[in-house]
């Protein structure tokens, strides 16, 4: 008989393989080692299940105290919403959002001949792999607005493709738009504050995906603010629909702990499916089965560091991009774009080449599909002297 000990040991060294946080080679991550509080969560919820909530009362509780905190950060005492696996869930659950009040907004007009075959979302180029896996599985149709010089989606393209389709009043209407506060790979927003005005003013929703731009840009000190954008991208702007902000990126929960936040809870009826046998009726996640120790994890962090917590770890992130790319430029290297939150770009027209040399040396960045560039996160497990470590070894492999 193998003892508890024996598997314990043979995980570890499975384990063992895996890189650490805490060494500062991870470079190209929009996780971090989550807050050590979070241990003793895990283990006090590890079995709880927020899919039969009848179940787990307290837990589900936490999980709307949660939304409810987040979407009063977010300028929203009316939000609903759930914490759920990440944001590719998140994403994918506002795109069934929009395809659903797509199909139900034809169904309920005297269109009742025109069967919607895809919903056709505006969305940036920039945005998340996640809305490519929507697409698939809701075959709708992407369209993409060509980017601005300051990587964001061009809004006036938008509002004239938007106000041409509504002239025209074919088949072709636009079903949701979507725009990214942070994007994944340069970190930049889009102008949120006119994709709102333009959902508004045509009756279109509007989806941000915050999931990484959602725990920074509330923080962000004014003298990190770069005029050429707008910082604006929460419910104070009355055309935004849906959120997501992922407490298991900069929010420092361990994994996963997506979050979802909708305008209010009348969306959910486009989402509900019944599920007759469980404690509730109406299930509107996208996940059955999920755990609450997101949910918990997320509660307990947001109370115990709060916006000042969160705006420490922001702004201690902040001070390290802005020196890492002094450094950079000190030692003759230059970025796509100044940096607007804490991901770094550094053109590299080898980008994939110095990856892999990097990667040798035990330093792991990542590489840009937008441009060619190596791609650099300064999540909070990274030090100075991480830094410095990695324009040496920048340095050291571009003599070659
Ligand atoms: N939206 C944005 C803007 C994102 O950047 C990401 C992930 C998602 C949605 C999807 O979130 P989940 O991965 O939680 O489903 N961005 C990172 C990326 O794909 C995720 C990541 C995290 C990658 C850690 C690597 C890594 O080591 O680049």
């Amino acid at each position: 008989m193998v003892t508890n000990n024996e598997i314990l040991e043979q995980l570890q060294k499975y384990r063992y393989l895996d890189l650490k946080y805490e060494t500062g080679n991870i470079f190209g991550s929009m996780c971090t080692k989550p807050h050590p509080m979070t241990l003793e969560i895990i283990k006090m919820f590890y079995e709880t299940n927020l899919g039969d909530p009848g179940l787990f009362k307290g837990t589900k509780m936490l999980e709307e105290e949660s939304i409810s905190i987040i979407g009063k950060l977010l300028n929203n005492p009316e939000a609903f919403g759930y914490i759920i696996s990440g944001g590719t869930e998140a994403n994918i659950t506002a795109m069934r959002l929009f395809n659903n009040m797509s199909k139900s907004n034809v169904n309920s007009t005297n269109n009742t001949d025109k069967i919607v075959k895809s919903s056709n979302i505006i969305i940036p180029e920039t945005a998340h792999f996640s809305f490519d896996k929507s697409k698939d599985m809701m075959n709708l149709n992407l369209i993409r607005p060509p980017l601005t010089e300051y990587y964001t989606s061009d809004v006036k393209w938008i509002k004239d493709y938007v106000e041409d389709t509504i002239s025209k009043k074919g088949e072709n209407y636009v079903s949701g738009i979507v725009g990214i506060a942070g994007c994944t790979e340069l970190g930049t927003i889009d102008n949120i504050n006119e994709l709102s005005k333009i959902g508004y003013e045509n009756g279109i929703p509007l989806h941000v995906d915050a999931a990484f731009g959602g725990f920074v840009i509330p923080f962000l000190e004014d003298k990190y603010k770069l005029k050429n954008y707008n910082y604006d991208f929460d419910f104070k702007l009355e055309g935004v629909t849906t959120i997501t902000i992922d407490p298991h990126k900069m929010g420092l929960s361990p994994i996963s702990a997506g979050g979802i936040i909708f305008r209010n809870k009348n969306y959910k009826t486009y989402l509900d499916i019944e599920a007759p046998y469980l404690t509730e009726t109406l299930q509107a996640t996208i996940l059955g089965t999920r755990t609450g120790v997101g949910a918990a994890t997320t509660w307990g962090l947001l109370n115990l560091l709060g916006k000042e917590g969160y705006a420490k770890i922001t702004n201690e992130c902040m001070e390290k991009t802005a020196y890492l790319t002094r450094k950079l430029k000190e030692n003759g290297f230059e970025t796509v774009i100044e940096p607007v939150l804490n991901i770094v770009a550094i053109k590299d027209e080898n980008a994939k080449e110095t990856c892999n040399k990097l990667k040798e040396k035990g330093i792991y960045v990542s590489v840009c599909r937008c441009t060619n560039a190596l791609r650099i996160v300064i999540m909070p497990h990274l030090e100075f002297e991480h830094l410095d470590n990695l324009i040496n070894n920048l340095c050291d492999v571009n003599k070659k």
